[in-house]
């Protein structure tokens, strides 16, 4: 009889649980020695597996998406409102996730001492990683340009110059879509290939997931713990605290932000806008996937909400291609929540540097599960933190991804209606009588 599958998140839950509940036992049973040397490098392998895909996911899935904006090289007018549409709503995702994680603070709490200890373990004094400080120029305009890279290669080697990854990615996408298609469609087809095989990497080592959180979660316990199980309790807090942040931004978005954006462009009831794209939201939460939803979310903008199909055929793949507010909002905190347990503070500039690389980053993200916490390492790396502090919020991942891919539909789905009715293309009533 086939073994039934279980659900990989249920599988990665299901490693969160024993690895807190080794944690707890083996600083109790003073197994600290046993377990830095037989258990935590387990997780150190499952982190640098993600560390190794993000550059190369990041430079094909961003190429693959300007690429993907063929139509938009004529600067048509749909298009180009497409993407300003897209790239408003995913800055304005994140200034609300900055905005709550900074209000909130999740992680202040934690001892100062345990903060030392994160940076001790997970990577050195990020200060002198901040790439904010480092260039040969002076000046204002240094940050700039220290986001150009003048050896790819070197850029590529190092995660640190991870926005200089970026920059190559961008010019390279722009030429790509600026040449006859027929000139290079060999590389149009060379860089979707390689972006497959490379979401086939992630699947492979999300495959690993269960065992890397287990040994991640439980060697965190025992490191944090010392003597005392009790002290990781902190951690499991903050942790919560964290991911009640991030859902409380998403929630946000979907109870505020798209509810106005819908009634200042469009004649959509909100109510009527939530039944159309509930069938979508719940296979998006169910997947984990915008890509595996897109099929859904397309059928319900037309049958449900009036989109045309004209322009739900075009929106609504860039969108679950580049356009992902949930992530980007969760990259925010994320990002900020880590540099808070590992005790920096982070400068303005460091939050600006946010607002650019996690729309990137959101940009570059596949469509596929847990792409945001792959790219979550160039969010870091940019602003100095090291990435390896994803080992801190990588046991809830899984489920907020569930819920930011519901978001990132939504928000498609929002921008797609926008859309449609500035194309004169959006008509619900004639589903009403289609309906009679
Ligand atoms: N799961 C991704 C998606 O399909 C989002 C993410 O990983 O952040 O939208």
């Amino acid at each position: 009889m086939k073994r039934r599958k279980i659900a990989l998140h249920w599988q990665i839950l299901g490693g969160l649980a024993l690895g807190i509940a080794y944690g707890f036992l083996a600083s109790a049973a003073g197994w600290k020695g046993f377990t830095l040397d037989w258990i935590k490098p387990w997780g150190t392998i499952f982190i640098r597996m993600l560390k190794l895909i993000a550059v190369p996911l990041i430079f094909f899935s961003l190429v693959q998406g300007i690429g993907s904006l063929q139509n938009i090289s004529k600067l048509s007018r749909m298009g180009l409102k497409t993407l300003m549409l897209y790239v408003a709503s995913t800055v304005i995702a994140i200034t609300v996730g900055l905005g709550l994680v900074n209000l909130i603070k999740p992680g202040s709490d934690f001892p100062e001492d345990k903060k030392a200890e994160f940076q001790e373990i997970y990577g050195g004094d990020a200060a002198s990683k901040i790439n904010l400080a480092h260039g040969n120029e002076d000046g204002p305009l240094k940050f700039i340009v220290d986001i150009v890279p003048d050896n790819i290669i070197g850029a590529a080697s190092s995660n640190v110059n991870m926005l200089q990854v970026i920059f190559f990615a961008i010019l390279f996408g722009i030429a790509l879509v600026l040449l006859e298609r027929h000139k290079v469609e060999t590389v149009h087809k060379f860089v979707s290939g390689v972006n497959e095989v490379i979401i086939a990497m992630v699947r492979l080592i999300m495959k690993f997931a269960p065992y890397g959180v287990f040994a991640l979660m439980g060697s965190l316990m025992v490191e944090l713990a010392g003597d005392d199980p009790v002290s990781s309790i902190g951690l499991l807090q903050s942790l919560g605290m964290y991911a009640l942040v991030v859902i409380a931004g998403l929630l946000f978005l979907v109870v505020f932000i798209y509810p106005s954006l819908l009634a200042m462009f469009t004649k959509l009831k909100y109510a009527q806008f939530l039944k159309g794209v509930l069938p979508a939201q719940l296979l998006a939460f169910s997947t984990s996937s915008s890509a595996a939803t897109l099929p859904v979310t397309m059928r319900q903008c037309e049958n449900e909400l009036g989109v045309s199909r004209e322009v739900s055929s075009f929106v609504l793949p860039v969108g679950a291609t580049i356009n992902m507010d949930g992530t980007s909002l969760y990259q925010a905190v994320a990002a900020v929540f880590i540099a808070i347990v590992f005790g920096y503070d982070l400068t303005l500039g460091q939050q600006l540097t946010i607002i650019l690389t996690a729309t990137l980053a959101s940009i570059g993200s596949a469509a596929v599960p847990s792409a945001g916490i792959v790219m979550l390492v160039i969010v870091l790396e940019s602003i100095g933190i090291p990435s390896a502090g994803i080992a801190l919020i990588f046991a809830v991942d899984r489920p907020l991804d569930m819920f930011r891919t519901v978001v990132n539909v939504t928000g498609d789905s929002t921008i797609a209606s926008i859309v449609a009715a500035s194309e004169k293309k959006l008509h619900p009533e004639d589903l009403e009588l289609k309906k009679e």
